[in-house]
């Protein structure tokens, strides 16, 4: 069953009626560009076929109810929430979430009130955006109750708009620091693509990313180690990063470029000059990759994929012992390139493999999860697939 279906099941089973529509969004890999997205750099993600959809009908009333269909099959309900009421901090748990993307969409005049059943299939916990999901098919539901189809024109929010409303959501109502890759990512990507969206303009491009044609796969490997952005390393290199941009009086760390590195490392204090040097040299790595991908030749972008795990992992200091040896193991399997992906601590790492190896790097990283004495990753491929969107049923 789809995550539109299931979503409209949940519903008809809480409310004894057809929801008025289906609204779903995806989850996502970033491919790299790794913590540039709130120094205004470059990411290059793409949308996972893993979804989770919003079936939702309108109230009068002016409250909210969520309800969730968990892997196990149960419903978690968030109870009534008086739109007028929601306050940053006035709603804990999974359902700030939700809460907070119609506290951010009442100022645009949104605040009749919805009931919305959510399902699908994103794994959460995974660094694979279910958060992110979840908030960009409830603004679109709600959006799309309210008679509103971002991107459409004719005086529709663009894409890009709703996806600095889920972020000010985010940011604002839950607390978590996040930048802007998630929801761009989940709203705007599109099938058999990667996008690389220049953060500080909203310049996007869809940039054709063959797999199948090229006879490679992204392999995607997850750690089942949870993480979470509302915490601890996150925001520290968020503010790390900010503070180096002032000390370096530039607006953020993209206007350093790699020419410019050395003269900017010295001078900041030693605890900056990493996180620096991760940031500067991987927005470069996304330019890098764009470059082969543009000229067609995704095979040849292990190398920057490594790089950019070694950054993330002996600079940025956010990648686990889990996520390395999926990392190292895949390499050493054969993998053309492998490197963690998210905002680290936990989650997930990808691999580029050619076909022919999926099954031998898979079975590897089994291997050396058990002999670590570690859980199972779990483990599957996944294309490039369609961004955030109406689900006809
Ligand atoms: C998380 C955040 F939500 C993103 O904004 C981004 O910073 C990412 O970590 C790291 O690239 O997914």
């Amino acid at each position: 069953m789809s995550a539109a279906s299931d979503a409209a099941e949940t519903f008809q089973a809480l409310h004894g009626r057809a929801p008025a529509g289906v609204w779903s969004a995806p989850g996502r890999v970033n491919l790299i560009g790794e913590h540039t997205d709130y120094n205004d750099g470059f990411v290059l993600p793409f949308a996972l076929p893993h979804r989770l959809a919003a079936a939702a009908s309108p109230r009068e009333d002016g409250v909210l109810t969520v309800s969730t269909l968990g892997s196990d099959g149960r419903v978690q309900e968030s109870g009534p929430l008086t739109i007028a009421d929601l306050r940053p901090g006035s709603v804990e748990g999974w359902a700030a979430y939700p809460a907070g993307v119609a506290w951010v969409l009442r100022d645009q005049g949104l605040d009749g009130g919805a009931d919305v059943a959510i399902a699908g299939n994103v794994p959460s916990g995974a660094g694979l955006s279910s958060s992110h999901a979840l908030e960009c098919a409830v603004a679109l539901a709600l959006l799309g109750l309210a008679g509103i189809t971002p991107g459409t024109g004719a005086g529709s929010p663009t894409l890009h708009e709703v996806a600095r409303w889920v972020q000010r959501s985010e940011n604002d109502f839950v607390g978590a620091p996040t930048g802007l890759l998630d929801q761009t990512a989940s709203l705007c990507c599109t099938e058999s693509n990667v996008l690389f969206l220049d953060v500080r303009s909203g310049e996007m491009e869809q940039v054709p990313f063959p797999l199948e044609e090229s006879g490679v796969r992204i392999l995607i490997m997850d750690s089942r180690t949870k993480h979470s952005h509302a915490e601890g390393g996150y925001g520290e290199r968020r503010r790390g990063c900010e503070r180096a941009a002032e000390l370096l009086e530039v607006k953020a760390l993209r206007d350093i470029g790699v020419d410019g590195l050395d003269t900017a490392l010295a001078k900041l204090p030693d605890e900056l000059v990493p996180l620096v040097r991760h940031v500067v040299t991987e927005n470069q790595r996304v330019l890098d990759t764009v470059d082969l991908l543009r000229a067609g030749r995704i095979t040849e972008i292990g190398p920057q994929l490594d790089a950019s795990h070694v950054s993330m992992r002996d600079d940025y200091r956010i990648s686990t012992r889990e996520l390395d040896l999926a990392v190292d193991s895949a390499r050493e399997a054969g993998a053309l390139g492998a490197r963690m992906t998210g905002g680290g601590f936990g989650g997930s790492a990808i691999a580029l493999v050619r076909e022919s190896d999926v099954d031998t790097v898979g079975r590897a990283v089994k291997a050396a999860y058990e002999a670590a004495e570690l859980r199972h990753p779990r483990l599957f491929t996944a294309v490039p697939s369609r961004g955030a969107g109406r689900d006809e049923l």
